[in-house]
């Protein structure tokens, strides 16, 4: 690690920089520096609360530092909380537990500050962007130094191992972590540090790492022909989106794709050489349309300890069954599971899953039968108040892929909780991105625009507006990405 090279930091210097963010000492620190610092002052106390975020990464970040902790004898107690905001923030006790944030807090460190909590009672461990704030709270933060494909998890990690070398046993909550907030998409597989860490713990023996793997969701878990024909990336010709296709295909390569119980095979069953041979046919199939085939494989990050055929088996499913508790409101079961309960927790979970793709896929009806309007950099539609604000995302994802590839998707819902607002999900996909989409870019500074306040990332973002600027939002929105995909355009001149 680069990092590793300045080691310019003090405790006393860091104490006296009240500007965290954009003073070149901070940039002088190294990340390992402030990974060291944070685990040292979580040591000196005896109690801690850690609050959370309900995805994925928030909860395998907070299993990490809990277990971390209670390892090094000191009481955690946790709370988790959908966003960091002034509602929420009432959740976090005034008592005397250091307060440690986890996958939230670096945006909301204000909103921290005007609840009256002190610096030396509250720390930060983060991946998105920082705000800044006169009140100088103990941070690890991966983004400002340049580390954007590390999650919250994979920085909790590396604070767990700082606490004590042998949590390298973590390593696979980390990875699902990573995962689960898609920092091995672009890329086909994780990279920098969260890649360091899969193979961690594939040295210690939790994590599989297979090197060409088929970029595909459910390897562990689905038919191969329905996995194949759900997936969009890459959308292969007769078989995305056609799962008769896909069957069809597959008969013709002459392999077995039931076992002897009748049951159909998932990929992860098939032996090398037979995924050695469903691959080529892929591979082929994709170039005879003129395809790229650079997508069709990927790294993927295996758990040989969990039992077959469960969505435990690998990161992708994992992170989904962790999504599925924390959108349902009960991320503590997802944090049962981190913790190994395979018992009641996962039968929940399990339910609840199942549950969530039966409304996804109700949602993702529901959208393509509506249609979407479209503008000339953005297609969006307002859901009213049929679905759950905490799913309209990963439907707008989904309906990305059936609707038009070329245009980022806007989904609007109401707030129950609050009619004034309005919850607004934004998704892209790669291709948007390699023209200059910064979909985390235009909902903060539309959001910021007319009151409201948004976040995200390059892919997927999200943003909480006032209702009555819904019409005037939208425009701006199209306004901002029409500007991205203009700059990038003049780069390449
Ligand atoms: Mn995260």
């Amino acid at each position: 690690m680069e990092d590793r090279y300045f080691s310019t930091w003090s405790p006393d210097l860091r104490k006296n920089n009240l500007f965290f963010l954009n003073r070149p000492i901070y940039r002088m620190m190294g990340l390992s520096e402030d990974v060291r610092a944070v685990a040292w002052d979580l040591l000196s106390h005896e109690s801690v609360t850690i609050i959370s975020h309900i995805d994925a990464d928030g909860i395998t970040g907070e299993a990490i530092l809990s277990q971390a902790l209670s390892r090094a004898g000191i009481r955690t107690t946790s709370v988790f909380v959908r966003q960091l905001e002034p509602l929420t923030i009432r959740q976090v006790p005034k008592d005397e537990t250091f307060k440690l944030f986890c996958d939230l807090g670096a945006g909301q460190q204000n909103l921290i500050a005007e609840a009256g909590f002190r610096n030396d009672e509250v720390g930060i461990i983060d991946h998105h962007i920082s705000q800044p704030c006169d009140v100088d709270y103990l941070q690890v933060n991966c983004h400002p130094y340049g580390h954007v494909k590390l999650s919250a998890a994979g920085v909790a990690y590396l604070v767990a191992k700082e606490i004590d070398s042998g949590n390298t046993d973590l390593a696979p909550l980390a990875v699902i972590g990573n995962v689960g907030d898609m920092m091995a998409r672009e890329d086909c597989g994780l990279t920098g540090i969260a890649r360091e860490i899969a193979y961690e713990g594939s040295a210690h023996g939790s994590v599989e790492v297979r090197k060409y793997d088929l970029n595909c969701y459910g390897i562990s878990t689905r038919p191969l022909h329905i996995s194949l024909s759900y997936n969009d990336d890459p959308i292969i010709p007769g078989i995305s989106n056609n799962a008769r296709g896909a069957l069809r295909f597959l008969q013709k390569l002459g392999i077995p794709l039931q076992d002897n119980l009748q049951r159909w095979r998932v990929w992860e069953e098939f032996s090398c050489e037979e995924q050695r041979i469903i691959s080529s046919a892929l591979a082929q199939q994709l170039l005879a349309h003129t395809c790229s085939i650079t997508r069709l494989f990927c790294e993927s990050y295996l758990f040989p300890a969990e039992k077959a055929r469960t969505p435990l088996r690998n990161a992708q499913e994992y992170a989904t069954l962790l999504n599925a508790c924390g959108r349902w409101s009960r991320p503590k079961t997802g944090a049962q599971i981190c913790r190994g309960d395979r018992g009641s927790a996962y039968r929940e979970a399990e339910h609840m899953l199942t549950n969530h793709r039966t409304i996804i896929r109700e949602l993702l009806q529901f959208i393509l039968d509506t249609g979407v309007s479209e503008l000339s950099h953005l297609q969006f539609l307002h859901v009213g108040n049929r679905y759950p604000d905490t799913i309209v995302g990963i439907g707008a994802g989904m309906a990305l892929s059936k609707l038009n590839r070329e245009k980022p998707i806007l989904i609007m819902v109401e707030q129950p909780e609050d009619p004034s607002l309005t919850k607004v999900s934004l998704r892209a996909n790669e291709q948007m991105l390699s023209r200059g989409i910064d979909l985390q870019e235009a909902a903060t500074s539309a959001s910021e625009r007319f009151g409201g306040a948004g976040g995200g990332h390059r892919i997927a973002a999200g943003a909480f507006i006032p209702r009555e600027s819904e019409h005037e939002f939208i425009q701006y929105v199209n306004e901002l990405l029409a500007g991205q995909c203009t700059k990038e355009d003049a780069g390449h001149r």
